[in-house]
């Protein structure tokens, strides 16, 4: 990977923590409604997915996606501003303020949404790379998944359908180590969710999610052979996420240590940089840039309006509005 490269994903995963930081401030102060589940420490895997997938392509997001969806509406729609709103429940977001953090979608950056029901993408995926191979289009379709996922019924149908149809469907699967507080090795037959899908005959890398170099490379890859119309692909990320599902944390002390203070994927990159004879100053550059402008993304949204109560049922159902009691 050449330097510009890598300072791009540098400066795309300072876009993910900026926005997920500001977002953690806000919504603190009361500012965002909803839920709110972080990527904070998965920036590296965001970014290198963002890097390789083009608007043509689809993908299901996560609950923890907010910065892969900024990433896409920021490159491909310009307008990165929109799921801050969005998450903030206001009128100029991508879903007019109705998805928040859950739903936001817009088809048009390949952003077809997360859902509550964790694993039913799995099957909607399928329907959209199948779209595209009956249409003869390069295009991929990304699920990405957490390790909870894998227990799901959806899952292993999905594996199987992708196999034997050749399917051009991307899995990304974000292993954290934890579903709730439940480790991956106690949840599921195996730590290794790779070693779960081998059986289906997809191709398989599990791979550090925290090293932006190694995960760009390795979803290039993945992206490739995709892409060249030789079916499905499987990444299994090994990542952890900064944020317990509950307050308290529930994760030994040497373990937080370790991921947050260690193996953080900026501060791995930092050092890849700096071997590379990029200076610090440029590199802090890049960091305030992106902090300045997510800041403009907040302001954005707070100063938006809130959605009209009589638009309520508006876009819930194409061509048919739902008259408000
Ligand atoms: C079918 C289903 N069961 C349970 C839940 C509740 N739930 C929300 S997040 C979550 C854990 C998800 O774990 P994982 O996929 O590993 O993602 P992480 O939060 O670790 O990123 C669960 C069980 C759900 N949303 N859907
Ligand atoms: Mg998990």
């Amino acid at each position: 990977m050449d330097t510009p490269t890598l300072i791009g994903l540098y400066r795309d995963m300072w876009l993910i923590r900026a926005f997920e930081q500001g977002l953690e401030r806000e919504f603190e102060k009361g500012n965002v409604p909803g839920m709110l589940h972080t990527g904070l420490g998965q920036e590296a895997t965001q970014a290198a997915l963002a890097h390789h997938l083009k608007a043509s392509d689809t993908f299901f997001p996560d609950h923890r996606c907010h910065g892969i969806n900024a990433l896409a509406q920021h490159r491909y729609g310009g307008d990165g501003e929109r799921i801050m709103a969005e998450l903030f429940g206001k009128a100029t977001g991508v879903c007019s303020g109705k998805g928040g953090s859950l739903h936001s979608a817009d088809p048009n950056v390949g952003n077809f949404g997360d859902n509550a029901v964790e694993g039913s993408y799995m099957a909607t995926v399928l329907g959209v790379a199948l779209a595209a191979k009956i249409r003869s289009q390069p295009n991929v379709a990304c699920a990405i998944i957490g390790d909870g996922t894998v227990g799901r019924g959806e899952f292993h149908e999905s594996l199987n359908m992708a196999a034997i149809w050749d399917l051009p469907v991307l899995y990304a699967c974000v292993n954290n180590g934890y579903a709730i507080s439940m480790p991956v090795g106690e949840g599921h037959a195996s730590a290794d969710i790779v070693d779960m899908v081998k059986g289906y005959g997809i191709p398989t890398r599990q791979l550090d999610g925290n090293h932006v170099i190694e995960a760009a490379e390795e979803v290039g890859e993945a992206v490739e052979h995709i892409r060249s119309g030789k079916g499905p692909y499987f990444l299994e990320f090994k990542t952890w996420r900064w944020q317990g599902i509950f307050a308290g944390e529930f994760r030994p002390e040497a373990e937080v240590k370790y991921w947050r203070e260690d193996h953080d994927p900026i501060m791995l990159a930092t050092e890849a940089l700096a071997e590379r004879g990029v200076s610090q100053s440029e590199l802090y550059t890049v960091e305030q840039e992106v902090k300045e402008l997510i800041e403009e993304w907040i302001s954005f949204a707070m100063e938006s309006p809130s959605p009209d109560p009589a638009k309520a049922t508006a876009d819930v159902y194409v061509g048919w509005e739902v008259a408000t009691r």
